[in-house]
């Protein structure tokens, strides 16, 4: 068969690992993927998911074509051009009737792995004068947001981790989530690990759970779930106490430490110790690891974000910071000033915290209001604005690349809203959970099969790297990209689409290419530059930190009003022996959310090469004693019970997670009419979420990790 070998990046999660892929050109096939040997970043990395590319655009499953849900539930194809036709007629009369507020856009995950779809969706929205953007981002981690809001900026930026010594990881595992957002450089992770602790560096993690990375680590603190508060504060109490923080820095550029000091004077390590499980030894000893090393930083993920007071969690993080002055100062290098977007120079101010500010689209919903800086709205209040009547309501929303019947908090208020909306629509490559609840489902092109750069973890790359891919494959069947589908409906509805470069042509549709050029207009460097090098290179560029005077003095914020009060607060709650929380004695566990290798989500569950390790259902991961308590055994079903609702899980004994934990991930499972095919779709854990009960200010985070529950035996259900 004649095969040809192209350039081009792997699409299937953040990491954008540069990847040979061999095309079958008579069939018009993708045949394999593997990593790109010559890579100066990822070094011929990739992972499982990456390698299965070639079943994943090739799924007997995938849509080919675009679907529509007849009055009797069943689904018909239609083309994509009389589908938008459609949508745009329904879009016109909800506009006109409930004005655009009542038109949203939920961006999933891969919204966020294709160079522009979040512009234009954002474009497409400000064209037709609605505010209602959601994302996944904002059930990520928005706590990141609050603290910068509250506690101030150093406007030179923190130091990275190549040269660091110290590192200190709060509920991440990047060693599987591949997440650079956590700011471990998540590019061939294993062999940049590897290499750092060569060179010395100390690695601190905290987790409820033996994750890859923390059996990595010098020092693992096996925090109680939902307990990072009281732990953080305990190593600053440490710190602090011992004199161990950079005098100088705090002294030049921060204020409140002596009101933190007082707000964390409780927080012993023996206090520690009785509540969040860690031994008081290993609190003092992290305090001295962190806060001896010359360079590094404190860096947290999901973990803390999905569990209680994750405002506060974020924001202890970044004090630690701060108190240790983990920054980079006047003349130090800037490693990756951006390549694909504008340069900003960096300067040695403090940005003020000024708190969180009330400037975008207030919701309906719990007083939350956009404070994103691309203005999207908190995805945790989208349920309730399509729920609660009144006017504003959303009517219509369109999901790119998402799936909120799996990923958003309360599943069951999900769902209810989903079947509430007058139009949904998704564009999608199959049916997932939340497609089979459409009105629309569009079929788009997968990342093979079209041009794309490597715009949207710019700044995340160790070094100033980009890479641009034609597309290695033509698509087969009516598939569009899903920028294509916002220029449809702008054209159909005459409203305009306004990029970094400027408006789209209307008169005819722009290609691809043109789509990027206007994306990337004014970058550092031109997007044709990075055309002449198909495998990805570096564009090196030299940056240092200039130095500036803080307006007014404005300093870092370590004894913040909200950090006080918060940490005040939490000391004020009783002991239990179990997180803290009174109403928590009526509950045995909690259950902490988790990535798995092998799957982005719920994508990638259906690949031939992920059904064939056994992998059909997200595991309960429980200590063998809890389940021998239970007087079950591994492959058994147990019923998990939290104050909202109850799931089916299939239980797993590991050494990983102590008594008294569960551990599982999320995105699994379906709507409950599925609930007894628990063993070959999962489990949805989000639908054990209280969204009406739990919620943190300002983001209405609700509690996805950490969740109480109950636990016990369950039968096998009828209709396997
Ligand atoms: N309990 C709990 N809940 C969580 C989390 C947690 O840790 N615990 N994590 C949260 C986080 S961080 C996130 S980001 C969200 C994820 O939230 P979502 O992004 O809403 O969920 P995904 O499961 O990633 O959905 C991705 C969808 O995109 C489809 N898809 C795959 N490839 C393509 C493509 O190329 N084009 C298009 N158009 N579609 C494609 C898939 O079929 C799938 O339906 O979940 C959140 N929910
Ligand atoms: N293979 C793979 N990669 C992915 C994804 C995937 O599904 N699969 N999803 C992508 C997405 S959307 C994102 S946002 C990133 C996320 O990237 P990460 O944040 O690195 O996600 P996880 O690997 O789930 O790591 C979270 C860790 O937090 C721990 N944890 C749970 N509860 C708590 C708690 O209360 N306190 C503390 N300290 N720790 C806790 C868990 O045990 C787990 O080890 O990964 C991305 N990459
Ligand atoms: S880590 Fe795996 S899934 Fe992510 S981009 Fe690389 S090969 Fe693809
Ligand atoms: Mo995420």
């Amino acid at each position: 068969m004649p095969i040809e070998t192209k350039k081009s990046f792997c699409r299937m999660c953040h990491a954008f690992c540069a990847v040979d892929v061999d095309v079958d050109t008579t069939l018009n096939k993708v045949v394999a993927v593997r990593g790109d040997a010559d890579n100066p970043i990822f070094g011929g990395y990739t992972c499982i998911k990456g390698r299965n590319l070639p079943d994943q655009h090739n799924h007997p499953e995938r849509l080919r074509t675009s679907l529509k849900r007849m009055p009797d539930g069943t689904f018909v194809p239609i083309s994509s051009e009389e589908a938008m036709d459609e949508i745009a007629g329904k879009l016109r009369v909800i506009i006109e009737r409930d004005g655009p507020r009542a038109v949203a856009t939920y961006n999933g995950t891969y919204a966020y792995l294709y160079g522009g779809l979040l512009a234009i969706s954002k474009a497409w929205h400000k064209g037709i004068g609605s505010p209602m953007m959601f994302c996944s981002a904002s059930i990520d981690q928005p706590g990141k947001q609050i603290a910068m809001m509250r506690h101030g900026i150093w406007g030179g930026g923190d130091q990275s981790f190549d040269g660091s010594d110290v590192m200190l990881m709060v509920g991440c595992n990047p060693l599987v989530s591949m997440f650079a957002g956590i700011k471990f450089p998540a590019y061939n992770p294993w062999k940049r690990l590897n290499d750092a602790q060569k060179r010395g560096l100390q690695l601190i993690v905290i987790d409820p759970r033996s994750s890859d990375v923390a059996k990595r680590a010098d020092l693992h603190l096996q925090v109680k779930p939902g307990e990072d508060p009281t732990l953080l504060a305990g190593i600053i109490h440490v710190i602090l106490e011992e004199g161990l923080y950079d005098g100088d820095f705090v002294q030049a550029h921060v204020a409140g430490v002596e009101e933190l000091r007082e707000a964390v004077k409780d927080f012993t390590p023996d206090y520690v110790e009785t509540r969040a499980g860690v031994p008081a030894q290993h609190v003092i000893k992290a305090a001295h690891i962190f806060a001896e090393g010359k360079r590094g930083m404190a860096t947290s993920g999901t973990g803390p974000s999905m569990a209680p007071r994750s405002n506060l969690s974020e924001q202890l993080v970044v004090t630690l910071n701060t108190l240790c002055g983990r920054y980079l100062r006047e003349g130090e290098s800037i490693p990756n000033p951006g390549t694909l977007t504008p340069t900003m120079p960096r300067f040695t101010n403090v940005m003020a915290g000024k708190g969180v500010p009330q400037m975008g689209e207030k919701s309906r919903i719990k007083g939350i209001t956009a404070y994103m800086p691309d203005g999207d709205l908190q995805a945790t209040v989208a349920a309730d604005e399509i729920l609660t009547p009144g006017p504003g309501q959303v009517r219509a929303l369109i999901t790119i690349a998402g799936n909120p019947v799996s990923a958003w908090p309360d599943q069951l208020k999900t769902i209810e809203a989903m079947k509430s909306l007058e139009l949904n629509v998704t564009i999608d490559i199959k049916m997932s959970a939340t497609a089979k609840l459409c009105d629309y489902i569009i079929a788009p092109k997968l990342g093979l099969e079209r041009p794309d750069a490597t715009l949207l973890i710019d700044t995340w790359f160790p070094e100033p790297y980009a890479q641009y891919a034609a597309a290695a494959v033509e698509a087969e069947g009516d598939l569009v990209e899903e920028w294509e589908v916002f220029w449809g409906l702008a054209k159909r509805l005459g409203t305009e689409v306004v990029l970094a470069g400027g408006a789209m042509p209307m008169d005819r549709k722009p290609t691809s290419d043109e789509y990027l050029d206007l994306l990337t207009a004014g970058s550092r460097v031109p997007l044709s530059e990075v055309r002449k090098h198909p495998g990805g290179a570096l564009f090196p560029v030299e940056m240092k930190v200039q130095r500036a005077e803080s307006p007014d003095g404005a300093r870092l914020q370590a004894g913040e009003i909200e950090l006080i009060a918060e940490l005040r607060e939490v000391r004020a709650e009783p002991v239990t022996g179990h997180g803290g929380y009174t109403m928590e004695e009526a509950f045995s566990h909690r259950l902490i959310s988790r990535r798995l290798r092998d799957v982005n989500n719920s994508s990638g569950r259906d690949l031939p090469a992920i059904l064939a390790k056994g992998i059909t259902t997200n595991l309960a991961y429980m200590s063998a004693v809890d389940i021998a308590e239970l007087g079950i055994n591994s492959g058994d079903l147990i019923e998990i019970t939290s104050d909202r609702s109850t799931i089916l899980g299939v239980v797993e004994a590991t050494d990983d997670v102590p008594s008294g934990v569960i551990s599982m991930s999320h995105s699994w499972g379906d709507t409950p009419e599925n609930d007894h095919k628990v063993r070959t779709i999962g489990s949805s854990t989000n639908r054990l979420v209280n969204l009406d009960k739990h919620h943190e200010k300002w983001t209405g985070m609700a509690w996805q990790s950490a969740i109480p529950v109950n636990i016990k035996a369950a039968k096998e259900p009828v209709g396997v």
